[in-house]
């Protein structure tokens, strides 16, 4: 699978989580709507109107910025997260961080980019039916195109889940550490992320791996690239087995905290990543379908 790195080499790490820590009643607690099979399923949600942040004219300017297709030119490879070299690492955070502390739209840029997909109008829109992919898609480009207007050569990478899903320890992946996207057994305390805030009154910025959801497996890839049709893999028609936003949503469940809840996981620069991999599987399964096609 092209989506997928082999090598193994990459799990040579500081172990950042010293034993499975029980998770705690802490877990972020919220009455929007959770990744998974307890998410209502009326066209009616979100109900609660606190994510509805009014957009000012700077930040339609803003967001507007964001809307456009790199040219044929300007091609962007996106790397496995660890296949990055440390300064694109390096890169990444900054780049995050430095649209996180600009404040000259309503939050910040990020919080606010993060937010679109909150409001209902996009929420609704954008999960629970064959929009999925396409919608994920547009919302990463946007990000993408934010934090390139910060350091220009910047690329989201994927995170190839399968990969942290065949290691015995999963949540000692040398993805959650400083130099990575930080921990993952509570609030986020070290590295690039350390003690980022989120909006909302759900404070720090926290995760819960484990505690409940499960990993993508190759199994999982696999199994939804054995179909050719977008209605098998989305909702509302695929089974569990093959439906890629089904299968993305138990790994939200399963990093926690924010990211478990829809209003908000786009506040855990993580969220970019996963997306990044699931965006890259859906573009294996349109090519195989154009090449059947052929
Ligand atoms: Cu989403």
């Amino acid at each position: 699978m092209r989506c997928s790195i082999e090598s193994k080499s990459f799990f040579i790490h500081s172990s950042v989580v010293n034993g499975k820590k029980k998770i705690v009643a802490t877990e972020v607690n919220s009455t929007a709507s959770s990744f998974g099979n307890t998410r209502p399923k009326t066209a009616a949600e979100p109900k609660s109107g606190k994510f509805e942040i009014p957009l000012s004219s700077a930040d339609q300017e803003w967001l507007g910025s964001l809307l456009y297709h790199p040219n044929e030119s300007d091609i962007r490879l996106r790397k496995e997260y660890r296949q990055l070299s440390e300064k694109e690492r390096g890169d990444l955070n900054v780049a995050f961080n430095l649209l996180k502390n600009d404040t000259s739209v309503s939050l910040n840029k990020y919080d606010l980019l993060a937010n679109i997909h909150a409001r209902s109008s996009a929420n609704a829109n954008a999960h629970q039916g064959p929009n999925f992919m396409g919608w994920h898609r547009v919302f990463l480009l946007m990000m993408e195109n934010a934090l390139r207007q910060k350091v220009k050569t910047v690329t989201i990478p994927y995170w190839d889940v399968t990969l942290d899903e065949a290691m015995d320890k999963p949540y000692s992946s040398i993805i959650w550490s400083p130099d990575f996207i930080g921990s993952g057994d509570g609030v986020i305390k070290k590295g690039a992320f350390g003690h980022w805030q989120t909006q909302f009154g759900y404070g720090n910025l926290m995760r819960f791996l484990g505690g409940q959801g499960k990993l993508m497996s190759k199994e999982n890839v696999e199994d939804i690239l054995s179909k050719s049709r977008l209605g098998e893999i989305t909702n509302p028609a695929a089974e569990k087995k093959f439906n890629i936003e089904e299968i993305h949503n138990d790994v939200h469940v399963w990093i926690g905290g924010q990211m478990k809840t829809i209003e908000i996981a786009a506040f855990d620069p993580i969220f970019y990543p996963l997306h990044s991999f699931t965006d890259c599987i859906w573009t294996e399964f349109r090519e195989q379908q154009k090449a059947k096609r052929n």
